[in-house]
Order: C-alpha cells, then sequence, then structure tokens
C-alpha cells in the first residue's frame, strides 16, 4: 500500500469511529428527549409517589375540611389546603339533587389515601377526577395536599355550574 492510500484508509476510518460513536450518543439524546417528556406527561397524571406519602403521613394530625354543596353552590366555594398536611374532605349534598365535585387538576395535586362512606365502606384510588354525592348523603376524601396551585372545582350535571355551582381549591 503506498503512503498516501495508506493515510487515506486511515482518514475514512478515523471517521467512522467518530460516527460510531456520535450515533449513539445522538440516540440516547433522543430517548432521554423522548424519556423526559414522557416522565412529564405521566408526572402531570397524578401523584406518582402517593402510596409513600400516605404511609409516611401522620394521620394522627389529620385536619377536618367540610364542603357543602347545595342548590346550587359549593359552600365554602374557596377552599385552601397546605401542602404536606393530611386532610380528611367531607363532601357533603344537602342539596335536593345529585352533584358533582369535578376538580381534576386539585385530585391530580394531592396524594389520595381512599375515599370513604359512612356507611358502605370505602375506595382506595391513585386518584379521582370526580365524586357525585346523593341527596342527603356525604362521602370523605382522605389525602395529603401536595402540589401548590389553584384548581377550579365544578359540579359536572349539566347546567349547573352556569347556576354557581363552582368555586375554588388553592393548595399552597
Ligand atoms: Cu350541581
Amino acid at each position: 500500500m503506498s503512503n498516501r492510500k495508506a493515510r487515506r484508509v486511515f482518514y475514512f476510518q478515523k471517521r467512522e469511529d467518530a460516527m460510531k460513536r456520535i450515533i449513539p450518543a445522538i440516540i440516547l439524546t433522543l430517548m432521554a428527549l423522548a424519556l423526559s417528556g414522557c416522565g412529564h406527561h405521566h408526572h402531570a397524571m397524578y401523584v406518582r409517589d402517593s402510596a409513600d406519602r400516605v404511609k409516611a403521613a401522620d394521620w394522627s394530625k389529620m385536619e377536618t375540611v367540610t364542603v357543602t354543596m347545595t342548590d346550587y353552590a359549593f359552600n365554602p366555594a374557596s377552599v385552601v389546603f397546605r401542602q404536606g398536611v393530611p386532610y380528611k374532605l367531607v363532601i357533603e349534598n344537602k342539596g335536593s339533587e345529585k352533584y358533582y365535585f369535578t376538580a381534576e387538576n386539585f385530585f391530580r395535586a394531592i396524594a389520595t389515601r381512599k375515599l370513604q362512606s359512612n356507611t358502605d365502606g370505602e375506595v382506595k384510588a391513585p386518584y379521582f377526577s370526580a365524586i357525585e354525592v346523593y341527596p342527603g348523603r356525604s362521602l370523605d376524601l382522605y389525602f395529603i395536599a401536595v402540589k401548590s396551585g389553584t384548581y377550579p372545582l365544578i359540579c359536572t350535571v349539566e347546567g349547573h355550574e352556569a347556576m354557581g355551582m363552582k368555586g375554588e381549591i388553592r393548595i399552597e
């Protein structure tokens, strides 16, 4: 092999080696981007370490807050929770119809322990999007306030929001 040819072969080999190093780096970067995007999406779904937070919380320090649903309002219409505190939220219906306590983004901002009925049992789930309460009944939501923010609360029964069944939940 002539000197010049050898140098050329060497040059191409070097380029190939560089590509071999760069391509996996590009692929890894793209995968990391895809994963971080994906992770962010799932994070927005609900508090993923809810179970750990529920287990670690001191439930003897639980505070009770009551929201009453009437024809056609939430009382109080504005509720504030403090980050890290375990709560029992009593959602009671003193109206004449079935009402919805719909607060999707709030439910995504808390670590849910359970939803309990005083007479019928309890549901353990990572999160809820809406809770329906029948007239004269109440349900207790046990949770820890996690992500600070202001979250809308509405009753999704048709026409009720327009009649005033809306509110706001804040975590600070
Ligand atoms: Cu309503």
